[in-house]
């Protein structure tokens, strides 16, 4: 598979794994697991496809294991928006996380804070290279807000840190919020 099909690939399994699995005819576990064996029948792809999608994938988006039965398992690391608990630990937070998003949105950000939309929660990333790339993904030019972590865990927001190093929280009050 070329470039081109290896996003378009990682792009079906994520509208599988984290969106709507029902569309392929698929119910993922609570913490959002399914068999390998059966998102290959449900998206009809092949086995060595689909280790290439997670293997190369730039963010890591998918995790495979063997489950307690033995079955071998996938599930997105994070980003559902389907209900799933990822059953992940609170993690304590660097002292600034990033979140970049697009001018756009910043009036309603400084006013509201830090929603999460349609996902289980907000998305932060460890450095600003990283926000800014998932900022310019957003109409208008790309903008990155500092979080201050630290004085938020101070003030008891949980945090949490997926498998492929996004970190997560319920919300951001806008008097955390910089830049
Ligand atoms: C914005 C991708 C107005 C927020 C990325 C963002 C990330 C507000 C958008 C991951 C707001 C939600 C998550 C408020 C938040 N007023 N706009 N009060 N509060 N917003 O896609 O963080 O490719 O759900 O700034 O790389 O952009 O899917 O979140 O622009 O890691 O693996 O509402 O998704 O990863 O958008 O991105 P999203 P996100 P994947």
């Amino acid at each position: 598979m070329d470039r081109q099909e290896l996003v378009r690939l990682s792009k079906r399994m994520s509208l599988a794994l984290r969106h709507r699995p029902d569309r392929v005819g698929l119910a993922l576990d609570e913490a959002g697991w399914v068999p390998v064996d059966d998102l290959l029948a449900a998206l009809r792809i092949r086995r060595a496809d689909l280790d290439a999608v997670v293997v190369s994938n730039d963010k890591q988006r998918f995790a495979v294991e063997r489950g307690p039965d033995g079955v071998e398992r996938i599930r997105a690391n994070q980003g559902h928006s389907v209900p799933v608990d990822l059953g992940l630990a609170p993690a304590d937070p660097p002292a600034l996380l990033y979140h970049g998003t697009g001018a756009a949105a910043l009036d309603s950000i400084r006013a509201a804070g830090l929603h999460r939309g349609g996902r289980h929660h907000v998305h932060l990333s460890p450095d600003v290279e990283t926000a800014r790339r998932v900022g310019t993904r957003r109409t208008g030019p790309t903008v990155v807000l500092t979080v201050d972590a630290a004085g938020m865990a101070r003030d008891g927001h949980v945090f949490y840190r997926s498998a492929n190093g996004v970190w997560l929280t319920d919300a951001v009050p806008a008097r955390y919020l910089a830049g």
